[in-house]
């Protein structure tokens, strides 16, 4: 179903995240043209109220990619557009103010890996598996995955997952860098609330830096990578929360780092 009266996409404010989930699970949250302006939609509001978000997929999967139904009707030209689309919402995650946290399990496949790749971190629980079909559908990425997959998990494993349809388990897409934390099956919309709240409690400009200066730098020569690191660095040393937050470290109003639980 994707009629007009369902909500394809949920949102909810807890504190200072906000949880949206993917909501189509009767079609295994598969991305229909409604569905990427419900993500527009989402995005948006999150964006303006809350200071980290997190993804998840209601029902036995996170995202089933593309809305193949659909997508076998389209003209050309509308399937160019569709995909430009889809490149513009994921952006509005990507390059946004708050940091998007995906919580996955079960399929992770297509367009679905593609939203997770433009979300700036990714957990996964143990029955999460991910693949790149599109070859065996007889198309190609279109939401962004030649640019974020790719650079993500390097472009060699990703031709090798495109080309052989083969899914990758959790283990192996956390050696690969594709995500950083593998949890035990059903905890990974908590464990991601939890690094979403850690997030939240940033200085927003911090986080702001992070999302959209970081990668910028990545694409930059040493010397422009480096010299853009100090002037955004002073930028953000200057603010009145960034002075705030340096005294209370010093009058030791703030709790001290300590070492990772093991491993
Ligand atoms: C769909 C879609 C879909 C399921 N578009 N309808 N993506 C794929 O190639 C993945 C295709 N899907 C699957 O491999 C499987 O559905 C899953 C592994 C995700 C889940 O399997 P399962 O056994 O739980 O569900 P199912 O019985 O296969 O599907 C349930 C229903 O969802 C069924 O419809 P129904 O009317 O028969 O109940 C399916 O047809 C429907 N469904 N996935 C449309 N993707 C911007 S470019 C991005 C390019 C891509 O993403 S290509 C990869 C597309």
């Amino acid at each position: 179903m994707d009629g007009t009266t369902q909500t394809l996409v949920t949102y909810e404010l807890q504190g200072d995240i906000a949880v949206i989930g993917l909501n189509r699970p009767e079609k295994r949250n598969a991305i229909s043209d409604r569905f990427v302006e419900a993500l527009h939609v989402a995005a948006t509001r999150a964006r303006s109220e809350a200071r980290a978000a997190v993804i998840y997929g209601v029902g036995d999967h996170f995202c089933a990619g593309l809305d193949l139904a659909e997508h076998k009707e389209k003209p050309l030209f509308e399937a160019i557009q569709g995909s430009r689309r889809w490149h513009a919402v994921f952006t509005e995650f990507e390059r946004g103010e708050i940091p998007f946290i995906s919580a996955l399990h079960g399929a992770v496949v297509g367009g679905g890996f593609e939203l997770a790749a433009a979300t700036h971190i990714r957990v996964a629980d143990e029955s999460t598996f991910f693949g790149l079909p599109e070859g065996q559908r007889g198309i190609f990425v279109g939401g962004g995955g030649s640019v974020r997959v790719g650079r993500l998990i390097g472009a060699a494993r990703m031709t090798d997952m495109m080309l052989t349809g083969r899914t990758v388990s959790p283990a192996q897409m956390e050696q690969w860098g594709g995500v950083s934390y593998v949890v035990p099956k059903g905890r990974a919309l908590e464990t991601a609330k939890e690094l979403a709240r850690a997030a939240a409690s940033n200085a927003p400009l911090s986080n702001y830096a992070v999302l959209n200066a970081l990668p910028r730098i990545a694409e930059m020569s040493v010397e422009d990578g480096l010299f853009t690191e100090s002037v955004v660095s002073a930028l953000t040393s200057e603010t009145p929360e960034a002075k705030q937050r340096l005294r209370d470290f010093l009058e030791k109003r703030t709790a001290r780092l300590k070492a990772p639980d093991a491993p």
